[in-house]
């Protein structure tokens, strides 16, 4: 077998990043491993889902209403176990866990990072094998470092993240983080178990064909979003149209695809749920980070979701987020007087 010495891993691809801080203390690097490292072993357990009894439901209900599967249960178990066991993270919020779980040992009030995930986003799609994924958040806490965290260190506009990533379990397995320096992202080599940098850079195209959103939900949207819909079905051949409708109805990976092929991806308001469903903290704003590092844009229809103050974890925002120019189109539509 001949190895590609080419190939450049997570580890070795964050530690070289961080030779450009001559005083970082590597505790971000540590952080992403520790995700790398449970993202694998969620990986193990979503390939052999079908094999054995980890399907179903768990039979308690999560914070939000909904269902919890048996394996949002273990994915929330690994991500909070590696980060608990680390050195690099205080306290995390789980879209899972009611609460903030702070760490509060002497190596964990020492670290200077908090983070936000959800374990398995787009759990309907478990049983039915499709891609489903992991988003995460982390801030540098505002709490000084040596006290435990508190809920402030939580409740930060998008725009102070320091990094954020997501894993897709899919036909190959991805993990792909951003820190203000770019978006990267590392394909999981199953030979050695490595996550090898395979998206080097990623850009979000200016322009796209691309439009996710749920069409069953078409007449529950505000007027100037059905109007934009109506736009991509109509748009005339020499403007690219009419354009696809893709929404696989996992956040992750409908998300990723216009990441890498251009496009928009909205959850709007509904009349009789004007936050939407997605969440702030655990889908929205790590979403908004990493999109407008890689130079698209995502708003909640009013303003950028990177500006929104949460005033708790759970909270929920209607989401548009995609392409600079498909984002600009919808805009004129739903924001009329602004153009
Ligand atoms: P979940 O947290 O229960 O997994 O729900 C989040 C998912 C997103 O991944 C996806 O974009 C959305 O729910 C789909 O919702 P809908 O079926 O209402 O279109």
């Amino acid at each position: 077998m001949t190895i590609n010495r080419r190939v450049q891993t997570l580890d070795e691809f964050t530690i070289q990043q961080l030779r450009n801080f001559p005083n970082a203390t590597g505790e971000l690097s540590g952080l992403l491993r520790d995700m790398g490292l449970a993202a694998k072993r969620v990986n193990v357990e979503v390939n052999k889902a079908g094999l054995i009894d980890i399907l179903g439901d768990a039979g308690s209900v999560n914070v939000q209403g909904e269902e919890v599967k048996k394996l949002d249960v273990f994915a929330n178990n690994q991500f909070v176990g590696v980060l608990r066991h680390g050195i690099s993270c205080a306290g995390i919020g789980s879209e899972e866990l009611d609460d903030i779980l702070v760490f509060d040992d002497e190596i964990s009030n020492n670290s200077k990072y908090v983070c936000l995930f959800d374990p398995l986003d787009g759990s309907a799609n478990i049983d039915v094998n499709v891609s489903i994924g992991t988003i995460f958040s982390v801030f540098r806490r505002v709490t000084p470092v040596g006290t435990p965290v508190t809920l402030a260190d939580f409740l930060q506009p998008g725009i102070k993240q320091v990094a954020a990533g997501y894993v897709i379990y899919g036909s190959s397995t991805i993990l792909v983080y951003a820190t203000r320096r770019g978006v990267n992202g590392f394909t999981l080599d199953p030979s050695i178990g490595e996550w090898t940098l395979s998206h080097p850079d990623i850009k979000c195209p200016p322009a796209g064909k691309i439009y996710s959103v749920n069409h069953g939900n078409f007449f529950q949207y505000e007027e100037g979003v059905r109007k934009y819909i109506n736009v991509c079905q109509q748009k005339e051949a020499s403007e690219g149209g009419p354009y696809t409708q893709r929404y696989i109805g996992s956040m992750v990976s409908d998300v990723h695809r216009n990441l890498i092929k251009g496009g928009i991806f909205m959850y709007p308001a509904l009349k009789d749920k004007p936050g939407g469903k997605l969440r702030l903290l655990y889908e929205c704003s790590p979403f908004a980070f990493i999109v407008e590092v890689a130079g698209g844009l995502a708003t909640d229809g009013k303003q950028r979701i990177l500006d929104i103050q949460p005033t708790h974890v759970h909270q929920r925002t209607p989401l548009y987020i995609g392409s600079k120019l498909m984002m600009e189109e919808l805009n004129s539509y739903i924001n009329p007087d602004q153009s």
